[in-house]
């Protein structure tokens, strides 16, 4: 964070501010193991920072990432929103109808998803999933001590959603390699892609076999999606792309948005005593669970034109990386950013996104998390780590590994 390189192109009228530049490898391990002084450098270094290590433009303040977030016009997802450029390269799968495209061609696909993953349209999973809990809860807790990753933040997830949306039950093992490496994409070509490159093709056509409409189940989100297809809501070429999404988007994500609130009532026993006395709290400990860790770390956009971003000028065609996870602990946005506190209102973080593209799947991870969290606190009076958890790392997503956890209960 020492040199200041001017901006590259020419500006509208006035002379652009200055452009602070980092070298550091935002994909590092060193990061990636521990990105909070690393996201601290950016904010500090100011509203947009050039990492010359990938030549990218890279926000770490709340209010930079909110407006990006917020102006689908001038910062496109249809370029891909990772840090490759799909005007210069071609993707590593057909883009997502929903993620990776803009108004116009995005709206259908999210209208459709919209309906499909609505509370309303939830609502006849809550009692069944909070019946699921109880029984995985009563299973693990045959042990005071566990690790949680495996025995609830993934197989609580892995137990309820493929059924929701409805596919056989051959193959689900392919779900979380193939979450892992799509996240891992989203970053570059490092050691971490490699790892995961050999079976890719082998996950993808697994995935892609579960989204044809002969895979699905009647009742679930899939065919929901099939049935938006022959009402002629979307086309019938979309469908495929549309239920990939949710096999894309709906597993990892939830586990390490479970892993994390796990984490977090674990380090933080005064706010697990606080959720004890008062469960209603559950949603706010799920979304101030998500402000804290943002298990969804960063995505990026392309510049539309030459964007302003504080004074500075980002040209046309470049990518933008947003950090969730810098923005989501911004102390010019959040008073003590880096406590755990059922105290504060979480909304307004960007952990789900913001904008038009805004986590679809919202819905249902705060179901999850809910019917998790409560089977817990009936039966939980309290949860500590029981050894140093250990971290996965991957380009885009901060997840765990192992959380070994004791409890005592009640
Ligand atoms: C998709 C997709 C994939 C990964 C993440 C995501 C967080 C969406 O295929 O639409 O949203």
């Amino acid at each position: 964070m020492s040199t200041t390189a001017p901006a590259t192109t020419t500006p509208a009228t006035t002379t652009p501010a200055p452009l602070p530049v980092d070298d550091t490898d935002a994909f590092g391990e060193e990061v990636l193991g521990d990105p909070g002084p690393f996201h601290a450098a950016l904010r500090d270094a100011g509203p947009v920072v050039h990492l010359s290590r990938y030549d990218v433009y890279a926000l770490g303040r709340y209010e930079q990432v909110h407006a990006a977030l917020v102006d689908w016009q001038a910062f496109a997802s249809g370029a891909g929103v990772g840090l490759s450029n799909f005007r210069r390269e071609p993707p590593w799968r057909p883009p997502s109808l929903l993620l990776e495209t803009d108004p116009p061609h995005h709206d259908a696909p999210r209208v459709v998803l919209e309906k499909v993953l609505s509370p309303r349209a939830l609502r006849r999973l809550r009692e069944q999933w909070a019946a699921d809990a109880r029984d995985l809860v009563d299973e693990v807790l045959r042990e005071e001590e566990f690790d949680a990753v495996p025995a609830i933040a993934e197989a609580f997830p892995l137990r309820v959603f493929p059924d929701a949306v409805g596919i056989g039950t051959e193959g689900r093992e392919h779900l979380l390699p193939y979450g892992d490496h799509l996240f891992n994409a989203f970053g570059p070509a490092n050691s971490l892609v490699a790892r995961g490159a050999p079976r890719r093709a082998e996950h993808g056509a697994w995935v892609d076999a579960q989204c044809a409409r002969e895979a699905l189940r009647p009742g679930g989100f899939g065919a929901a999606i099939w049935a938006a297809a022959d009402r002629g809501d979307i086309t019938p070429a979309q469908a495929p792309l549309v239920v990939r999404s949710l096999l894309s988007a709906g597993v990892d994500t939830t586990v390490q948005g479970l892993a994390a609130l796990l984490h977090a009532v674990a380090t933080h026993p005064a706010q697990w005593a606080r959720l004890r006395a008062e469960p209603r709290l559950a949603r706010v400990a799920f979304d101030e669970a998500v402000r804290w860790a943002s298990p969804v770390q960063l995505f990026f956009r392309t510049a539309t034109g030459d964007v302003r971003i504080g004074g500075a000028v980002v040209p046309d065609g470049e990518k933008i990386v947003m950090f969730l996870g810098a923005a989501n602990r911004d102390p010019r946005r959040w008073e003590r950013p880096d406590e755990f506190d059922l105290g504060r209102d979480p909304s307004g973080h960007v952990g789900f996104g913001m904008g038009l593209h805004q986590c679809v799947g919202q819905h249902v991870a705060r179901l999850e998390a809910e019917s998790v969290l409560q089977a817990l606190l009936e039966r939980v009076e309290t949860v500590e780590l029981a050894e140093t958890p250990r971290r996965h790392l991957n380009n885009t997503m901060r997840a765990w590994a192992s959380l070994p956890l004791r409890v005592r209960r009640r």
